[in-house]
């Protein structure tokens, strides 16, 4: 008998219905009678499953063979959501599918619907992430994604009496069909124990660490497939597991929960995302994950590395590692020690490799969310490691004396916070530790530069770099706008699915009335599926020929919700006081989580819901005002969410949001913008030119002026009477008649601090939000502003990112040269 070899599979929609049964009676074991919809789901899953890994295969072969540089992008946090449509999408299946699918009499636009979304991030960094791993298939450079298979990703939200309740997200119920366990890749990580000084006769002397703990990291791997099947890269995420499962004593003297308790306390590791995106709460739990991933990862890369090539002194020329904020920086200390300790490298070589292959991207200026540990629970957990940063330090600062760098200069740099306790910083970590260092936006990148990595910077100036953000087009315009895909193909053709720069042909089409006019069609479409979805989850019905004015992202104080909805009061107030004026029917809606323990977050929340409630329910408003909170903002809601906004809100207060990358994706849709010269929001204004976006407020220096001067908001507030009377009614409870002190001190914040400048910009934002009313009624030049919108975001395409950082920092991928 012959070896057979595998058949690729076909991709017409008779193979395709013939597989999707095969599935359904022999992975599944039911027959089409007995089917529910999650079974069509799955059987259907694992019949594209099959495409992708052909694809795969091809990939990885070619990689290996090729010895191409691979890019490993380590994150505490992928928000990928759903996978099907992606997958069916990029390999060009959507037709066969939805034909094979018909023969059963099954939608595919149904039962899509029930994968459950993979939300293992946050926000925007996580998602950030997802983007990139999309992108860096499609172009084609060959990479892996490390992270954590978080058992509970981010909380669902429900909102219960107008306050959001957190409750447990559980994407792993009926188990998952796009991942690969692979026990053969599994890694022993260590926490705690004792550092050994080894001192053998004619060697040099040398430390060990011998760990008080161990567990085991095992992997699963997720394909990731780009544009028409290309390119198929891997999303390894990391489970821990005990080594010692049971432990036997215990068993057998009758504690059979204690049995258990090492198994717990592994496995706890990788049980749940933590819910704060702007607040580092400092928990061991934390640091162990953070140190869990990274360890794994760099084991993982360093075992293919060695099988390959049989050496790690040429790892630089063959993986690039870009850190994904500080969150896995403790890879700097670890690869020092895996280099040094295991595999005998010394300092010198060791430091070498390990910045010429790391390189760090930092998302945020916020001090409270930049990550420091403090050194007894570092040292306690991770005892080498401590020992290698505080050489690395010693090393640096040695470095900066030299170069004449003063002592308020070198406290600075430190990677030893003195301050507040003794606490590592892992920002001057990641930073000492790489190559390169990159913002977000050109403003952010500039402001890293002055702030918290000035003293840094003058050290090593030319480190620091800008790496705009970019989102995906295939997941934020083809799937999840494709009356607009369809729209724009047959108007300037196929070409820009496959180089979206293409889509700037539509320029010239946006003076053009017949196709304004189909534009602005597939915007109502658009709105029509979101006011069905608000219909159905709240009970709320919003007119489709409304402004459909959209804020979903985070709830923070810096990203201004607050600033929002007093903003729908006073226009409220002014309806109901000037009925004869000319105002244009408004939908307010907002979406987004608070982290669990951020009050002010969550009373925001309350205030929209007290908000919405009193202006739902009010006659004299009815057509003209609506004000909606969607609960349980994620990706999937964020696709039906990004195609039917008119308005896009991105109103941070200016030099705090370091780039956005929602903004983008409402843009590339077709909505205008009203925001703040913030992040990519400057960048924004270039391409679109200034007469298609909406800037108000204070600049970034003005706000770093303000702040220096004790700014607060009383005096504006008094000579405001629009603020004055909005505030003064949410403060004399007209919004929460059950509860009148609910919002008093959010307000006197504003009268005594007003450190966000909600009440410095409030009138520079009312002004802006009228020319809007009257651009509204002017339906052809809203129109024309919308399409140029859509034909001038294609910079911000995550594959431009993707080619600079592939260029500028990794040396890798298509175009890289041979190393
Ligand atoms: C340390 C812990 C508290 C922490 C956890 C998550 C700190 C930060 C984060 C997440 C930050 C984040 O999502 N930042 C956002 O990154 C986006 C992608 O670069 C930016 O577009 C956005 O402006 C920034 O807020």
């Amino acid at each position: 008998l012959m070896a057979p070899t595998p058949q690729r599979r076909q991709n017409d929609s008779a193979t395709f219905a013939s597989e999707i049964l095969e599935k359904l009676t022999y992975a599944i074991g039911k027959n089409p009678a007995a089917a529910r919809r999650h079974d069509w789901l799955e059987a259907t899953t694992l019949a594209v499953r099959d495409r992708i890994i052909d694809h795969w295969l091809e990939s990885n072969q070619k990689t290996t063979e090729s010895g191409e540089k691979r890019v490993c992008y380590l994150s505490m946090e992928f928000l990928i959501g759903r996978l099907l449509r992606d997958a069916i999408s990029n390999l060009g299946l959507t037709q066969s599918v939805t034909e094979a699918l018909a023969v059963y009499d099954v939608e595919l636009d149904m039962i899509e619907l029930l994968e459950p979304d993979a939300a293992l991030g946050n926000g925007g960094l996580g998602r950030l992430a997802a983007c990139f791993m999309e992108s860096m298939a499609s172009t084609g450079v060959p990479a892996f994604g490390y992270g954590i298979r978080y058992v509970h990703g981010f909380f669902r939200q429900e909102v219960v009496d107008g306050e959001q309740v957190e409750l447990p997200e559980n994407w792993l119920m009926h188990g998952n069909p796009w991942e690969f366990e692979r026990r053969e890749n599994s890694y022993e990580i260590g926490f705690g124990g004792k550092v050994a000084a080894i001192d053998e006769p004619g060697k040099p002397p040398r430390q060990i660490w011998r760990p008080g703990e161990r567990v085991l990291a095992v992997a699963y791997d997720t394909p990731i497939v780009g544009w028409r099947g290309n390119h198929v890269n891997t999303l390894r995420l990391w489970s821990a597991q005990s080594l010692d499962p049971i432990l036997l004593d215990a068993f057998n003297s009758g504690d059979h929960i204690g049995a258990l308790r090492e198994a717990n306390k592994a496995e706890a590791i990788t049980r749940v995302l933590y819910p704060a995106d702007s607040h580092q709460a400092g928990q061991e739990l934390r640091l162990r994950q953070e140190y869990f991933f990274s360890s794994a990862s760099l084991q993982d890369i360093i075992r293919r590395h060695l099988k390959a090539y049989g050496t790690l002194h040429n790892l630089s020329d063959k993986v690039a590692i870009q850190l994904n904020d500080t969150h896995p920086a403790v890879s700097v200390a670890e690869l020092m020690r895996l280099l040094i300790d295991v595999h005998g490298f010394a300092w010198d070589e060791a430091w070498t490799i390990t910045q010429a292959t790391f390189s760090y991207t930092n998302h945020t200026l916020l001090p409270e969310a930049l990550e420091t540990w403090p050194i007894h629970l570092f040292e306690r957990l991770l005892p080498r490691q401590m020992q290698i940063i505080y050489a690395i330090n010693a090393q640096t600062i040695r470095e900066a004396t030299q170069k004449g760098l003063d002592g308020g200069k070198i406290t600075a740099i430190s990677l030893i916070d003195e301050n507040n306790g003794r606490r590592v910083r892992m920002g001057q970590l990641a930073f000492v530790g790489s190559h390169a260092i990159n913002g977000v936006s050109a403003l952010h990148t500039e402001l890293m530069k002055e702030t918290v990595f000035h003293s840094l910077h003058e050290l090593y100036p030319s480190r620091i770099q800008n790496k705009t953000n970019g989102v995906t087009p295939r997941r934020w315009l083809m799937q999840a706008n494709p009356g607009l895909t369809a729209l724009v193909t047959d108007a300037i053709g196929p070409a820009f699915l496959d180089n979206v720069e293409k889509l700037a042909d539509l320029d010239a089409l946006a003076t053009d009335a017949a196709f304004r006019e189909k534009f602005m069609a597939v915007k109502l479409e658009n709105k029509q599926r979101l006011a069905k979805v608000i219909e159905e989850r709240l009970a709320i019905s919003v007119d489709p020929g409304a402004m459909f004015d959209i804020q979903v992202k985070r709830i923070h104080e810096y990203k201004r919700q607050f600033l929002n909805i007093i903003e729908a009061i006073a226009l409220y107030d002014q309806i109901r006081s000037h009925p004869e004026r000319n105002w244009q029917p408004r939908v307010k809606i907002f979406g987004g989580k608070a982290a669990p323990s951020y009050a002010q977050a969550k009373e925001i929340i309350h205030l929209i819901n007290d908000v919405a409630r009193v202006v739902n329910a009010d006659p004299s408003v009815q057509n003209l005002l609506k004000v909606v909170f969607i609960p349980n903002y994620n990706v999937s809601l964020a696709e039906i969410i990004m195609p039917a906004a008119d308005l896009s809100e991105q109103i941070s207060t200016a030099g705090l949001e370091a780039s956005g990358t929602g903004n983008m994706k409402f843009a590339l849709n077709g909505a205008l913008t009203i925001g703040t010269l913030d992040g990519a929001n400057v960048e924004m204004l270039e391409h679109l030119g200034e007469e298609n976006i909406y800037i108000f407020g204070l600049t970034a220096a003005e706000v770093a002026a303000r702040r220096r001067e004790a700014h607060s908001g009383r005096s504006i507030i008094e000579n405001s009477r629009l603020l004055r009377e909005a505030l003064d009614s949410i403060v004399k409870g007209v919004f929460s008649p059950d509860g009148q002190e609910r919002y008093a001190s959010l307000v006197s914040n504003l009268y005594n601090n007003d450190w966000w400048m909600i009440a410095a910009d409030f009138e520079a934002y009312w002004q802006t939000q009228r020319k809007l009313d009257d651009l509204w009624q002017d339906t052809p030049s809203w129109g024309e502003k919308a399409v140029r919108n859509t034909a001038r975001m294609s910079w911000f395409s995550s594959d431009r990112s993707i080619r600079e950082y592939a260029k500028d920092i990794w040396r890798a991928g298509p175009g890289a040269p041979a190393s």
